[in-house]
Order: structure tokens, then sequence, then C-alpha cells
């Protein structure tokens, strides 16, 4: 590296010239992929962007001037010139950099971003304030690749972009690529925008003609640009869609000609009215395998960075993605039903709806990140027998709300939601934790909601979900690998509404919904070892929720703890404590373990299911407080039938759930075993 260890701010690229720049752009490179060989992150998108990075603080008066990046996993190199070099190793890690853009991180982190297809919209709200508050200095520059642009949210913002009086500046950023391959007739209209050859050809024989009689100047260049537009609009017979939508459109340019891209960019800084620059770029610009493979290099893990070999671990007999068990399990239903199709908003190797696109290609659809039309669209064939499984991320599904009421629940219609990465999913951080779905799905009329215990259950949902019901049905699961090696049941129609006993016990019931049952399960067998005996249902559905099973967990208990990956409020511990409530069983303590009101960071999912108390030790945890607390109560009350007389820890034998295993603790607190 020359000269990237001594810019710690854009202050000190505005000292360099151009053929220093683009020193700079190399080391952003050497270092981007330096660091993300050994800390993975989001990788090829960063590559493509480095040219742009560079030009725009090289240019602009940041943080004044307004950046605001579109989903922020491409900004890295935004990150690095604003004073973050130093700490960038700690990208994506608990307590760490944040791997998207994040205002409490910086000041030049103008917007949160995450979720794709917001910049256009705050970035026009920001360029209205400056025009509002008569910062008239002030340029906003939304930056957006094509697929992000493929979102709704985009277009509401470019339709409203000319409405009010601003100076917006929009970047598309196409390197036609989404993680996969970008769908859909804008991606067809970017291609033929650039490739026109009718267009280059005559574009490429006047500029020369100008050029070479000296008829380019300056000031005319604006000029230029514009008359451009006209003549592509004249030689393609097709109006350009931005100017369309009274957006001034420049381009298509080189995103990798860094002093060509500094050029158009000074030319049109300082120009009135919204309008939108179009460079063109290679996704994984500058590391070859990146820029073949942009799909497995959007986010690849760890790598050798010499040789470009990812270094995936595979351990043995280690259980399958869920994503995969739905990618299959999809696939073998779809073969022996043909009803039965596919939707993906842009995620189809994320969620292995790759799977059914590779064995039925026209019956599985790869939408554009549009969550909302992903629904719609599949309430649509819904409405004509079609039985669409559609896939969509938790947190993603936040945008497709009021389509899931509206379109699919307020018809019935059978439209099978697959939530998948639903729980904390680790370094992607609060934009992406899919917690919020147990609750915002729950007040939604019409809807069944489950999650599975394991793979078979997955597939037993699946299963139910086209032949054992006949409505909209809900399936969360959790991003990573499942519990079973053998994953491969026959999947078969289970009860809907109905959960069930794992495990029996005497002290207390452990309600749990979902695979984090499993962090139960083993800490319910360390609670049993220290004495505490606990009894453990899986309600498999949130709703209906088995109300038989609440009533006799009521009969037989008085201390109950509900477990979820999802948020506390609104979930199954709210079913619970509505159903007891309802039925006047108000005497029963609930104690709810789930995701705490606050947005939970960054980190490894591990470290942050510790962190909120939901891995096997934090459970056991929980389990033993309230133990402690029925203990504490028991004196005074005489109904408590698992107290035994003389201490603590007794011997059970009516089911076996225990064997008196004494304190070794003359406290009377019990210990936990802090290897767990
Ligand atoms: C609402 C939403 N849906 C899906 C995603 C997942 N996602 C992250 S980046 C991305 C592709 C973005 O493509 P583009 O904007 O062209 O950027 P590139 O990675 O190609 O640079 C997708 C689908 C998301 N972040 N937000």
């Amino acid at each position: 590296m020359k000269y990237l260890q001594n810019i710690n701010s854009p202050e000190d690229l505005k000292k360099l010239d151009i053929e220093q720049l683009k020193v700079v752009c190399a080391d952003l490179r050497e270092f981007i992929i330096e660091q993300l060989s050994h800390n993975p992150g989001h990788f090829a998108s960063s590559l493509g962007t480095v040219e742009l990075t560079v030009a725009l603080h090289y240019l602009y008066n940041t943080p004044y001037d307004r950046l605001v990046w579109d989903v922020g996993h491409q900004a890295y190199s935004h990150k690095i010139l604003t004073g973050r070099r130093d700490r960038f190793y700690t990208n994506r890690k608990l307590n760490g950099l944040s791997g998207f853009t994040n205002p409490a991180e910086s000041e030049y982190d103008t917007f949160i971003a995450g979720h794709a297809s917001t910049s256009i919209s705050a970035a026009l709200g920001m360029a209205v304030a400056a025009t509002l508050h008569h910062e008239d200095n002030r340029h906003v520059v939304a930056i957006i690749g094509d697929g992000s642009m493929t979102g709704g949210l985009a277009y509401e913002g470019l339709n409203n972009a000319c409405s009010q009086p601003n100076n917006l500046l929009i970047i598309l950023n196409d390197n036609n690529m989404s993680i996969d391959n970008n769908v859909g007739g804008l991606q067809d209209y970017l291609v033929k925008l650039t490739t026109s050859s009718k267009y280059n050809k005559v574009r490429n024989h006047l500029y020369q003609k100008f050029k070479n009689n000296n008829l380019i100047t300056e000031q005319d260049k604006n000029q230029m640009l514009r008359f451009n537009n006209s003549m592509k609009s004249l030689i393609t017979k097709e109006q350009n869609l931005f100017e369309g939508f009274n957006i001034r459109y420049f381009g298509p340019v080189d995103g990798h000609d860094l002093p060509g891209l500094i050029r158009v960019l000074r030319n049109i800084k300082d120009m009135t009215g919204p309008k939108l620059l179009h460079i063109k770029t290679v996704k994984g610009k500058g590391f070859k395998p990146a820029e073949k493979s942009a799909t497995i290099w959007h986010a690849p893990g760890l790598f050798n960075k010499e040789t470009g070999e990812r270094l995936v671990q595979i351990k043995e007999n280690q259980p399958q993605l869920y994503q995969d068990i739905f990618g299959h399990t999809l696939v073998e239903m779809a073969e022996k039903n043909e009803k039965i199709v596919g939707v993906t908003p842009a995620m189809p190797t994320g969620c292995s709806m790759s799977f059914m696109m590779n064995r039925f290609p026209e019956r599985s659809f790869d939408v554009g990140i549009a969550e909302a039309h992903a629904v719609t669209f599949s309430a649509g064939m819904a409405k004509e027998g079609l039985i669409p499984f559609c896939n969509i991320y938790s947190s993603f599904m936040q945008r497709a709300y009021d389509q899931i009421i509206h379109d699919v629940a307020l018809q019935k219609l059978k439209v099978v939601f697959c939530l998948d990465r639903a729980g904390l999913v680790g370094e992607d951080g609060p934009t992406h934790h899919g917690v919020f779905d147990l609750a915002y799905m729950r007040l939604i009329p019409n809807l069944v909601i489950s999650a599975p215990y394991n793979e078979h259950d997955l597939r037993n949902l699946m299963y139910t979900a086209v032949y054992g019901n006949d409505g909209p049905f809900v399936i969360r699961y959790p991003r990573g690998h499942g519990e079973l090696t053998d994953w491969h049941n026959e999947p078969e129609i289970i009860p809907i509404g109905k959960g069930r006993q794992l495990s029996k016990g005497n002290d207390i019931a452990l309600l749990s919904i979902g695979t984090i049952g499993n962090n139960a399960a083993r800490a319910i067998k360390k609670a049993k070892e220290m004495g505490i005996s606990v009894a453990h249902y899986d309600m498999l559905f949130l709703k209906p929720i088995d109300e038989e099973l609440l009533l006799n967990v009521a009969k037989e208990f008085r201390y109950i703890i509900t477990l979820e990956h999802g948020t506390k409020i609104g979930g199954l511990g709210s079913a619970v404590l509505e159903f007891y409530a309802a039925n006047g069983l108000t005497d029963i303590q609930v104690h709810q373990m789930g995701i705490d009101d606050r947005f939970v960071p960054h980190g490894a999912v591990k470290e942050l299911l510790k962190l909120q108390q939901l891995d096997e030790n934090g459970i056991l945890q929980h389990i033993v407080s309230v133990y402690e607390k029925m203990k504490q109560d028991a004196p005074h009350d005489k109904s408590l039938k698992a107290f035994h007389p003389f201490g603590l820890f007794h011997n059970r034998t009516t089911d076996g759930a225990t064997d008196g295993v004494p304190p070794s603790d003359t406290s009377g607190r019990v210990k936990i075993n802090s290897e767990l």
C-alpha cells in the first residue's frame, strides 16, 4: 500500500492528484481483499465501487454533502476512507464496525442501510430539506445498484423526485448483477441502453469529429451529455426511462475509469434539478475469481487471497442447512404436484429456491428485490388455483406487510410463506435479524403460523400446508444448519394447531416454539442433572395455538417458561399470557424468554444468543432462577405439589424425570456448570 495508510479522512484524498488517486484505488482493493480473506463480509460489491467512492469523496465536501448508499454492503471503501481503516478488522464483529452504513457509527454515514431500495427516498428527503433550510451549497447523492433499482420503493422515490425543488443526484451503479443474476424488464432495458451498437457507433463517430475539429470545450460538455440523451432516444427509438420521470439522465459511463468518472461528476455536480448518472461497473473488479462468479463472491466467507480458493469448512456428519431442506423438499413436492410453484424476491441462492429453478424453471420465479410484489404475485397465482411457495427472509418480509393482510389473508388464499433467516441472523445485524415475524404475523386473521423444531417438522409442515390446509400458511425457520443427519423423512400431514410434549417433568413447564427448543432440550437435561424437573412442550404452531395443551399445562404447573427466537412482545409468550388471562388462570406465573424490546446488534449468532440468554446456558440460568422463585414462594403455597417438605431435591418417581441429585451448595442455591 502506497498512500492508503496516510488517508484518515476525505481531506487527505483531496491533496492527491489523479495519478495518485489511481494508486489509492489499487491500495483500497488490496486492503479489502486482504481484510476480507480472513474476516468475511460482502466482497464483490465493494470491489466494484472503489473508483466511484474515491471520485465522490474527492469531489464532494463530505460529510457536509450527503452520500446515501443503498443497502450499504458496497460501502467498504467509503468506511475505509472516512477514518475507519484501523478499525476495519472489526467489521461485522460483535462491538465492531457495522457491515452496512450506520449514522451511529460515523457522521459520514448519512442513513441507516441494510434493506435495499431506500436510498432515493432518503436522499430526496435530505435534498428537499437542504432546499427548505436554504443550504444551497449542500449536494446530496444517492448511490443505488441495478439490483436495488428493481425494488418498488426506488420508483416511488423516482416518481417523487421532480415534484419539489431539489438538486438530487442519483448514481445508478449498474454491474448487471443483483446477488444472483439481475432480472426483469429494467435489467433488459439497462443492457439495451448500454449496448445499442447503432447508437454507440454514431456517438463515437460524432464525438471524434467534434474533437478533431476542436469543437468540444469544457463548457460544451454539459450540453454534450444532454445531447447524448436526445440522440440516444432518437436512435434507439425509446424514451429514456429516467427522463420520463423528468430526471436528467447521463451516461452510461465506465465506472472504473477514474479520470473519466471525476470529469463527468464534476460536469454535472452543480446542475440544478434532479439528475441520474448511469455508471457501468464490474462486480468483484480486481479479483479474477469474483469477476467470474459474482454470486458466490457476493459474500464468500473465508478465502485464500493468493489462490482465490474459498475455505469452506465442512464438518463430518454436519446436518444440512435449513434452506437446503426447504429447497429439496419443494422440488420433491413439485415433482408430484404440478400446481406447486416457487417465488423468491431476489434470493434464489440464499434461500435455495435455486433448486426449484433448476428443476422447474417455468414454475419458479425470481421477481427481483420486490417483496411486496412477490406476495401479491403469489396471491394472484393462488387465486387461479396454483399453490405458491413464497420464500422470503423474515426481515425482508416486513416490506410486504399490507400485502399479507390485504391480498392474501383477507381472501384466505392458499399461499405458503416460508420465512427463511427467522431469528437472530448474526453478522448482518439489526437490519437483518428476523425477530419480529411471530409478533407481526400473529395478529393477522386466517393465518396458520408454524415453526419446525427440526428438519422433519419442516418437511411435514410444508406437506401439511399443501395437503392439510386450505388457506395461507406461514413456516418460519432459522439461518444455518439443522439438527438431524438423516433429514429425509416421508412427509406427513400433521394436525394443525397441535403441540406435543417432548419430555416430562414436575417442577416447571417450558413451552417453546421452533428450533430454539433444541437449546431448551439441552438445558433441560442439564437442569435434570441438577435436580430440577422441567416438562418440555414444543408448540409447533403459534396460531392456532394449542389451547388444550395450554389448559393441561395449567392444571399441572404454576411455573411456566415460554421460549421463542423472536420478540417477547407479541409472540408465543404474549399468546400464552393472553390465553391464561382470558380464561381466568391468573395464578400462573409465565416467565417469557425471547428477544428483549431493543434492536440486537451484529455479531456471531452464538454470541448474540448468549447476549439474549437464548443459548443453552442462558436458558438453564433462567430455569434455575424460576426454580428459585418457586422455592421462595413455596412456604406460602400449600398447593405446590412439587416441593418436598424436607428440602429442595427429592426423588420423583411419577415420570422418571429426576432421581434425586442432591445440591452441592449448602446455601440452597442451585449451581450451574460453568463449562456449558
Ligand atoms: C429489501 C431487501 N431485500 C433483499 C435484500 C438482499 N440483498 C442484499 S444486496 C442484494 C443485491 C443488490 O444488488 P445491487 O443493488 O445491484 O448491488 P450489487 O451487490 O450488485 O453491487 C440483495 C438482493 C436486501 N438487502 N433488502
